[in-house]
């Protein structure tokens, strides 16, 4: 496949939602873009970096400038025969997955639209839908948490995570358990306790947890083996993941005895295959993360997540949840907690440039020659 052009782009999106976390409110997405062009085919990758550092280190003007300057030069005009090669031309180049994997994905996607191919066959998918929960913000009030919560229970989501920090955690938490004993819960921290917090992470055994996403630092592991020791709930590591060797080494240290994979975090497609793969053989269960992405995310999320090993319901919930227009034509529903896979070569999901011409803040077109 050789690579003959690429458009990139930045978009703004309005969010239907105050997302807020223990990192922050989010109330819209700066979307970086990426069309890559090849043998008369175009690929879609899209970043879920954000604009400040408050998940991971990665920023989308960092990205941009990366991909711009330096990944997007090195692979233009190059005949890269797989996904593969494409991971071998970025290998040089430390770190920052986030930006690779707008690569990498665009990639995926024109490679198996080269070949005919829906994208989750490419990848060894074994399912035509996906199980899918829903992660739910911090809210002004208990009353209003139990609101929400009911509200998505009874649209069919399989599992409800509540983001949580110091302070607005086991009362909340209890109190959904109370009103739903029956419902799949999970508690996400990203990243704002530390070991002294340990009594009142103690606390939380007794909700009957699936489990406790990422509750240590962004980039720890020892530690989330040191607390996974003390609690009775499984640690479910996010942020700390961010490759196969991050990965392995939790394994070791047994710092999660689940994982949460977010493509867009580990660099792409292949490095999932690569965790999904370890995971499978240690016995760790895995599901799949979201960033709130718009229809090209979401879409490759989704076909990733036909894999054997995602076996807990992911958080890729309906499009509409998130925005009153998407990006892509085709309209990414789920429905009873099951979200259908996009039909077609590829990842299945067409641009809808008008709209996203509209919502364009910056482009540039680069070509081979
Ligand atoms: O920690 O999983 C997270 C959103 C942005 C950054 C981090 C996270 C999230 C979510 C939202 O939980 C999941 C989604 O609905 O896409
Ligand atoms: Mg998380």
């Amino acid at each position: 496949m050789r690579i003959e052009a690429a458009e990139l782009r930045l978009l703004e999106l309005p969010l239907k939602f105050r997302f807020e976390t223990s990192f922050g409110v989010q109330t819209k997405r700066t979307i970086l873009l990426l069309r890559l062009f090849g043998e008369g085919l175009e690929g879609l990758g899209e970043g879920v970096m954000e604009r400040l550092p408050l998940y991971r280190e990665e920023t989308v003007i960092g990205a941009r400038y990366l991909l711009e300057e330096v990944f997007l030069p090195q692979v233009l005009g190059q005949d890269l025969p797989n996904p593969e090669a494409l991971w071998e031309a970025l290998r040089p180049f430390r770190g920052n997955p986030m930006a690779k994997a707008v690569l990498e994905m665009a990639f995926f996607d024109l490679w198996a639209k080269a070949l005919g191919k829906p994208l989750w066959q490419v990848l060894g998918g074994v399912r035509r839908a996906v199980e899918v929960g829903v992660s739910l913000g911090i809210q002004p009030s208990v009353e209003d948490t139990l609101r929400v919560v009911e509200k998505h229970l009874k649209e069919g989501y399989r599992r409800i995570k509540l983001k949580i920090k110091p302070g607005w955690d086991y009362e909340v938490l209890k109190a959904v358990r109370q009103a739903f004993p029956e419902a799949t819960l999970t508690a996400d921290a990203n990243s704002a306790y530390s070991l002294a917090h340990l009594p009142r992470l103690k606390r939380l055994d007794e909700l009957r947890l699936d489990y406790i996403e990422q509750p240590l630092a962004y980039d720890d592991l020892l530690d989330h083996a040191r607390l996974q020791r003390e609690l009775a709930t499984p640690i479910c590591l996010d942020e700390s993941l961010t490759s196969a060797e991050k990965a392995r080494k939790a394994i070791e240290l047994k710092a999660g005895l689940v994982f949460n994979i977010k493509p867009a975090r580990l660099g792409g497609h292949g490095e999932s295959l690569r965790v999904h793969a370890l995971a499978q053989s240690a016995g760790i269960p895995l599901w799949m993360g979201g960033m709130l992405e718009a229809g090209v995310g979401r879409a490759h999320n989704l076909h990733l997540a036909t894999l054997p090993g995602f076996t807990k319901p992911g958080d890729v919930s309906s499009a509409s949840r998130y925005w009153e227009e998407d990006i892509v034509e085709e309209a990414l529903e789920a429905k009873d907690g099951l979200m259908p896979v996009p039909e077609g070569a590829g990842i299945g999901v067409h641009l809808k440039l008008p709209f996203v011409e509209r919502i364009t803040l910056w482009q540039r077109y680069m070509s081979a020659s």
